[in-house]
């Protein structure tokens, strides 16, 4: 076993191909920091050789994602700051429709927001007001499936599993408008939970800024058409057969159904 904090470029790239293992084979793995320290900065270059996989498959970026955006997450990881990490095509499913729960380890599900990029966003202008390349919101749905056992993981696992990101809907969008302290409601097969927006960062805004600082420190490119997903509402819930909706007060409603293949 090595604790030693280094890691090099080959370290990187077998982590990131047992992840991209863990993912398509649908198997987990147990955390990493079993075995060793992952620095921050490491955890989201294995996230970077995870995503060149995916894009060497065919893949394409669509989007970023912001993780840990409520109190109680980052009290529980001992955090301070969010994560992010990347959304690709292949990872969207059509408001309304179907997935198959066998393409997930434990899938869970998360009620959240989402905001559409409508311009490119220069990381390097100090100046950039990051609200005004946003045009659009709407609810969304995003399928979270730890590839770590039990979910068991550290703050830089997670980052270099590119954030459990697994799968993701958005409902119908609306011209960008204030969402902060809206009701959500998610249900999940006959279970239902309520929350508010005020639970992603005390306002779904704050993500944006939050993205855009993160987006910076780790050098992750934001364009035009990227879909944003602010963080979610309430605790994650286990994904299981039949309809999850999303409902946003004064925003919409957004749904998929898990299915068993
Ligand atoms: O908020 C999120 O999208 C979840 C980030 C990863 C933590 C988890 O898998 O629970
Ligand atoms: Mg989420």
């Amino acid at each position: 076993m090595t604790m030693d904090a280094m890691i090099s470029t080959t370290e990187i790239d077998d982590i990131a191909a047992r992840l991209d293992a863990a993912q398509t084979g649908v198997a987990d793995i147990p955390s990493l920091a079993d075995n060793q320290v992952i620095p921050i900065d490491a955890a989201y270059a294995i996230q970077s050789a995870l995503i060149a996989r995916r894009e060497a498959r065919g893949e394409r970026v669509t989007g970023v994602k912001l993780g840990f955006t409520s109190k109680a997450k980052m009290a529980q990881m001992g955090v301070s700051d969010v994560i992010v990490g990347r959304l690709t095509d292949a990872m969207r499913i059509s408001d309304g429709g179907e997935v198959a729960l066998t393409r997930f380890i434990h899938p869970k599900v998360e009620p959240e927001v989402a905001y559409r990029l409508s311009r490119d966003v220069d990381l390097d202008d100090p100046t950039v007001d990051i609200e005004s390349c946003v045009d659009a919101v709407a609810p969304a749905l995003e399928i979270i499936d730890s590839r770590y056992r039990d979910f068991r993981f550290t703050y830089t696992d997670v980052v270099a599993d590119n954030t459990s990101a697994a799968g993701f809907v958005v409902g119908p969008w609306r011209p960008l408008r204030d969402v902060g302290n809206r009701a959500v409601r998610l249900r999940v097969g006959g279970n239902e939970v309520v929350g508010s927006t005020a639970a992603i960062l005390g306002d779904p805004v704050r993500a944006l800024h939050a993205l855009l600082d993160m987006c910076r420190r780790h050098r992750i490119s934001l364009g035009a058409g990227q879909i944003v997903l602010a963080g979610a509402a309430t605790a994650a819930v286990p994904l299981v057969s039949g309809v999850a909706e999303c409902e946003v007060a004064e925003l919409g409603t957004v749904s998929v159904t898990g299915v068993r293949e």
